[in-house]
């Protein structure tokens, strides 16, 4: 099979020939004819990755397996099985053979294994193995809390813990996070719908501009790449006057809160103190779990006739929705934007090229050129993309 044409439409309309550490966007990178199969982009951020793709099966697989790899702590398998399913999310047509992956970068070993069995029998032992496995089962259901990690829930396994009820043993011992996280878990089980994210944004909004009327707020993260569902709602906030912003985040929330909008939140104050070229996020943000209202509340039945069974607590109004605030300055907003846009796949491999072919450090903040020792300030995505090299891609093919 000749897949030039895959690759061609995967490296953004250039067919390149992939060196170690090649950057896609660079005129000096040679075009190599023959050897088109090696041209498949190292970075998923050299890749349009679209969120609807023809092979649903295999990368929900591989997905599963990257999952279970990193409930077991196994760094390199997890990344792995994820750089083959997102090298899978950019192929034009549903694959038929095994063969045809056979010189697709991060496809091989045991990700070829996984396309082939699934390809053959429609199902992959090993995946069906883990689903059923009580470690995976587990992790998922208490990483699945707001609030606990891969390490919280293995550690809990490892004394014993398996399921939502076990947890009253140990409620003294859990966080705030966690307690409201239990509390709320099967609303925040439930995806989160656009529609919903929608109201979600008209609260924030209505909150933020009662008290800076020109704030700027942005819906970010899975939504803003054109996701109908996701598991939260992330919002950047920011404004060319840093002085509006400050005390913003605080008074907004404590005004959604006194309205009772909110159920818990955490505000994690700004650094101001950390290296700009570290990998880390120093903004100001709140991780916080809101009321929202139903679209259309339900009409009281028969007010005024006698209700059969005067205990059932009333039918709730609301739902339970996961919702993370940022608040980023002017000035790095549109690293902050680019940061919380994902998909976390993308961002991962935005920093690694970032850092081995370009020997500059990204995040969220700002890019540090670590020969140069200087910093690269931008007003758009477009201008970091630029800064590294990179041709432009939209939010909705950063479905990496
Ligand atoms: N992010 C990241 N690295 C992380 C976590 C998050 O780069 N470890 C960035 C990328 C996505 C963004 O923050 C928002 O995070 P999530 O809400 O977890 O991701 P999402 O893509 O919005 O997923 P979902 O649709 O399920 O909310
Ligand atoms: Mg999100």
């Amino acid at each position: 099979l000749d897949i030039s044409w895959f690759t061609e439409s995967m490296s953004l309309g250039k067919p390149l020939k992939v060196e170690p550490r090649h950057c896609l966007g660079d005129s000096s990178s040679s075009v190599s004819s023959d050897k088109a199969t090696q041209e498949t982009p190292s970075y998923a951020c050299q890749r349009r990755t679209p969120l609807h793709h023809h092979n649903k099966e295999i990368v929900d697989a591989l997905q599963i397996l990257a999952l279970s790899a990193s409930f077991q702590g196994s760094e390199a398998r997890y990344l792995g099985f994820t750089r083959a399913a997102s090298v899978l999310k950019c192929l034009p047509f549903t694959l038929q053979s095994a063969e045809e992956v056979k010189d697709l970068q991060f496809c091989g070993g045991h990700s070829k294994t996984v396309i082939q069995e699934i390809l053959e029998d429609r199902v992959c032992r090993e995946v069906e193995m883990v689903k059923n496995s009580e470690h995976y089962q587990s992790m998922k259901v208490l990483t699945g809390i707001f609030g606990v990690g891969i390490r919280t829930a293995d550690k809990w396994y490892r004394d014993g813990i398996r399921s939502l009820s076990d947890l009253n043993e140990i409620e003294g011992k859990l966080t705030g996070e966690q307690k409201a996280g239990l509390l709320h878990y099967t609303d925040l089980q439930q995806p989160v719908t656009r529609d919903e994210a929608e109201r979600v944004e008209q609260l924030v909004k209505g909150a933020l501009q009662s008290f800076v009327p020109d704030v700027q707020v942005t819906m970010t993260g899975g939504f803003r790449r054109g996701k109908q569902e996701g598991h939260d709602v992330d919002f950047l906030i920011t404004h060319p006057n840093e002085e509006a912003l400050n005390g913003l985040l605080r008074k907004a929330v404590a005004w959604l809160d006194s309205k009772g909008s909110i159920l818990y939140h955490h505000i994690k104050g700004r650094s101001h103190n950390f290296a700009r070229s570290s990998t880390m996020d120093g903004h100001e943000t709140c991780y916080a779990i809101f009321a929202l209202p139903n679209a259309c509340p339900e009409k009281s039945p028969d007010a005024g006739t006698i209700q059969p069974d005067l205990d059932k607590s009333p039918p709730r109004n609301w739902k339970a929705v996961r919702v993370d605030l940022v608040v980023a300055p002017y000035s790095e907003y549109s690293y902050a934007l680019l940061g919380w846009t994902g998909s976390k796949h993308f961002e991962r491999e935005l920093r690694r090229f970032s850092l081995q072919v370009k020997k500059m450090s990204l995040n969220s903040h700002g890019l540090f050129d670590i020969e140069k020792k200087c910093h690269y300030p931008a007003t758009s995505e477009e201008e970091i993309f630029a800064h590294l090299g990179l041709l432009y891609l939209t939010p909705s093919e950063r479905n990496a």
